[in-house]
């Protein structure tokens, strides 16, 4: 199957194009600060939203047709495959990452399951190598089956947690056979949603320990990858375990698995956690945690994960000054884990939504990069804690002094006022003047 969307590649026209299918800031070879700008970014594609989401809502049945011309459910997806591939070589995505059932129809048992996921990834194979394209993580969909209610890893059943345990071990192995860099643990329904019925200590061993299994057999498997949690504070569940980034290294530390782990952050789930997407990759990256990123955007006056394909220069550019200062991506990349509105629902739409995210990002790491070379505001920074460089800041910098000695060092200087200037709004008119120009 060939053509499936009567759209040709999207190229690079620059700034000054009005072409409505093509990149006016995404040149994948530009070079940026010695890198070319595809590399920088690690562009992913998100098998759901793109190949399954239909437009459902709570109200009302889908708008878009995602069955690309298929009848029975197995050729049903294997079109999707042809559509992803040929999505990724049109719009110049290299990587993908999927759910298992994302991929492949449900079976009535966990055999009949697998053998669907066996006879989907031939294809997925033969077009990888056919287009050049790339695994960047893949997953389990431990949420979306009745079974799963109270939760997979954390269920109050133990054959429910024996069950997802298959059910990851085949995600696992089908993410190794295929080259994925990464593994995505998001904890759907691993959580609560009232502590009246809860036992916390136990689930939360619990998936400790399902997660620890599963580390042990990928790398028996030899996967070198990088396991990833991906924090969301509420959505299905009123409350998820991993709320935030700092919840999850917590537990991560807690349990001895921060060696294996780092984190997927995605930017509707940190402003569902009452942060900013920039605040969570600054907690992994200072917590050496970083990893990879689905990149979405949420709607702020909405309570709830909208997954929209992100816009925002600003939260974009702030975004990849944390990735460039994190030392940019390893074995993790930029997924977008967004969808076209229900009212987006023409097969062009979803090309426009890629192209709109991919110009968002290249623009924010030409923005961060541009940032970064100023030096205003990293110099800003260093000078605000000079403090600690010299005299009794070095002291307690590197753990030389007391609460004796600190109290009679106060003790001789009377009354300590600070006369220095936070000066955010000088700062955002920095970030403004970069941006916009002078
Ligand atoms: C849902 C999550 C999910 C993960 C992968 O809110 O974003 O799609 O990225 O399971
Ligand atoms: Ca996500
Ligand atoms: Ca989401």
């Amino acid at each position: 199957m060939e053509n499936i969307f009567n759209i040709g590649k999207i190229k690079y026209e620059g700034v000054s194009s009005t072409n409505p299918f093509a990149f006016k800031h995404y040149n994948p070879t530009e070079i940026i600060n010695g890198k070319p700008m595809k590399d920088h970014l690690k562009f992913a594609l998100s098998y759901w939203h793109t190949l399954c989401g239909d437009g459902t809502d709570m109200f009302g049945r889908g708008t878009m047709d995602k069955s690309f011309g298929g009848k029975t459910p197995m050729e049903i997806y294997k079109n999707k495959v042809y559509a992803a591939f040929e999505l990724m070589d049109k719009l110049d995505i290299e990587y993908f990452c999927f759910h298992d059932r994302d991929i492949a129809p449900e079976g009535e048992t966990l055999e009949e399951c697998n053998k669907n996921i066996d006879e989907i990834v031939a294809l997925i194979k033969e077009l990888m190598k056919k287009y050049n394209k790339k695994l960047l993580w893949g997953t389990a969909n431990c949420f979306n089956n009745p079974r799963y209610a109270h939760g997979a890893g954390t269920s109050c059943e133990a054959d429910v947690f024996a069950y997802a345990a298959g059910q990851i071990k085949k995600a696992i192995d089908v993410t190794i056979e295929l080259g994925g860099t990464g593994y995505v643990f998001w904890g759907g329904r691993e959580g609560y949603e009232t502590l009246l019925n809860t036992n916390m200590g136990l689930e939360l061993d619990n998936m400790a320990r399902l997660m620890k299994m599963a580390v042990e057999y990928a790398r028996k498997q030899g996967f070198k990858g990088d396991f990833y949690i991906e924090p969301k504070p509420k959505e299905p569940t009123k409350h998820q375990y991993d709320f935030d980034v700092a919840t999850a290294i917590g537990f991560l530390r807690k349990y001895g698995l921060d060696k294996d782990f780092k984190m997927n952050i995605e930017a509707n789930h940190a402003t569902l956690a009452g942060h900013t997407f920039q605040h969570e990759l600054r907690v992994a990256r200072e917590n050496t945690m970083f990893g990879s990123i689905d990149a979405n955007q949420g709607d702020l006056l909405l309570g709830w994960d909208t997954d929209q394909f992100p816009t925002n220069v600003y939260d974009s550019a702030m975004c990849m000054y944390e990735v460039l200062k994190a030392g940019g991506f390893t074995n993790g990349g930029l997924n977008f884990d967004a969808k076209t509105r229900r009212q987006s629902m023409t097969p062009e739409d979803i090309f426009l939504a890629y192209i709109a995210g991919m110009d968002t990002f290249a623009l924010g790491l030409k923005i961060a990069d541009k940032i970064i070379k100023d030096g205003r505001i990293d110099e800003f920074v260093k000078e605000r804690y000079q403090s600690f460089t010299t005299g009794i800041g070095l002291k307690i910098v590197n753990g030389e002094t007391s609460m004796e000695e600190l109290a009679e060092y106060a003790a001789k200087m009377g009354d300590v006022t600070t006369k220095k200037s936070g000066k955010q709004e000088y700062l955002e008119s920095v970030v403004n003047q970069i941006m916009f120009g002078a």
